[in-house]
């Protein structure tokens, strides 16, 4: 009884973990582009820059953040409304940059 216990336990605590999904950077764009996660699902965007620094900007689900020369930056995202959410490098990375954007599709 107190193996079953202990498994389910453990089972409970490995479903909350967040669903990490990664993106690179690179002038001028992002990979993935367009990131679908489902509504109210934990997920960790791990940005990697592959080139020089890049920011990343996604207003609507109140995020900003920067990724280093070809280093990383986790954010969290939990997106409670589904919809279309678009995010942008918000770095000037030469000429491009405004080309380098992406959508997060919150599914319903
Ligand atoms: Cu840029």
């Amino acid at each position: 009884m107190a193996v079953l216990a202990l498994a389910l336990a453990v089972g409970a605590a490995a479903s909350e973990d967040p669903r990490v999904i990664k993106v690179t950077a690179k002038k001028f764009e992002f990979t993935p582009s367009e990131i679908h996660v489902k509504r109210g699902e934990h997920v960790v965007l791990e940005l990697t820059s592959l080139d020089r620094k890049h920011g990343f900007k996604l207003p609507e689900l109140g995020i900003r953040t920067e990724v280093p020369a070809g280093g990383t930056t986790r954010v969290e995202l939990i997106a409670e409304k589904p919809g279309r959410f678009p995010f942008a490098c918000d770095v000037f990375c030469g000429d491009g940059h405004e080309d380098m954007t992406g959508t997060v599709v919150v599914d319903p």
